[in-house]
């Protein structure tokens, strides 16, 4: 069995501008070829909000790595493909006094002004984990029909597999390195989220929603914006609520047929 959360790896990932007196808190962007939107991104991350920002590549042929590290941030390399993936090389790569991990897509589609307002509850001891529902607002044609049709079916079946109330599958969210250490997270692709979700009221965290603003993203859609790539995020997402339907924390976790499939993105 894997490690669930293998310890810090020798290349220690540098300051982001402003972190030395942030709280403990790292910051891990998975991307693909974002190379227009990927400054913006980390230029918007408020200064002193947190300490490392992990961007994980997936050998983008545009320039991606280069121009997340001209803004600060610490850059990393995944060859196996899908966004379940270069997460899980952030998580590996996380510094060892790291206790807040915020996820968020390097496309700009989310506000990374909003991250100090998603740590909060975390570091207040208030929640182990935070969730930006973009449900009221998004602003018109950031989400595609067929993005709210998924999110809502997937809350929809959420709640019934495990009572929890859910409005989004966002990507933006935080939370306590502790509680990411009991997901043990498994779902390489874009059943990341889900899994998180599905798993959260299983191991009794303290999950909050709060709202996010959302906007058209810059630069190519990879996934939600084509017909195949919304099938196979849907396919993914489907597959692992089904794969952890019974996730109880005190069994042995089940091995996911799905965990590599559905990971690759075009
Ligand atoms: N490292 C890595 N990042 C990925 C991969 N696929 C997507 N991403 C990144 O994950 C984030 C979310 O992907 P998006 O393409 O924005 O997916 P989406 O928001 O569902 O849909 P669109 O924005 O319409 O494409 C972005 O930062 C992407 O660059 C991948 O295979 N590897
Ligand atoms: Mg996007």
């Amino acid at each position: 069995m894997t490690d669930p959360m293998p310890s810090a790896k020798a290349v220690p990932p540098v300051l982001f501008p402003g972190g030395a007196s942030a709280p403990a808190a790292a910051v891990i962007i998975p991307v693909l070829n974002e190379a227009a939107s990927i400054g913006l991104v980390l230029g918007e991350i408020p200064r002193g909000s947190v300490r490392h920002v992990l961007v994980v590549d997936n050998g983008s042929s545009d320039g991606t790595p280069e121009v997340a590290r001209a803004h600060g941030a610490t850059v990393l390399h995944e060859p196996r493909r899908g966004y379940g993936a270069a997460c899980w090389r952030g998580i590996e790569a996380l510094p060892a006094e790291t206790k807040y991990v915020v996820f968020l897509d390097g496309d700009r589609s989310d506000y990374p002004d909003e991250l100090p307002k998603l740590l909060q509850p975390l570091v207040d001891g208030e929640a182990d984990f935070v969730i930006g529902s973009r449900a009221r607002g998004a602003e018109a044609g950031a989400l595609l029909p067929q993005q709210r049709f998924g999110n809502w079916l997937a809350c929809r079946l959420l709640k019934r597999i495990t009572g929890e109330t859910y409005t989004d599958l966002g990507p933006f969210r935080a939370l306590t390195r502790k509680a990411l250490e009991r997901m043990a997270m498994r779902d390489r692709g874009f059943g990341w989220t889900v899994e998180m979700q599905l798993k959260a009221p299983r191991l009794g965290l303290r999950t909050r929603e709060l709202p996010v603003r959302y906007r058209k993203r810059i630069g190519k859609s990879k996934i939600s914006g084509t017909i195949s790539g919304s099938a196979r995020a849907s396919w993914t997402i489907l597959h692992t609520l089904w794969t952890y339907r019974r996730f109880d924390p005190r069994d042995e976790h089940p091995a996911p047929a799905a965990q590599a499939r559905g990971a690759a993105v075009p």
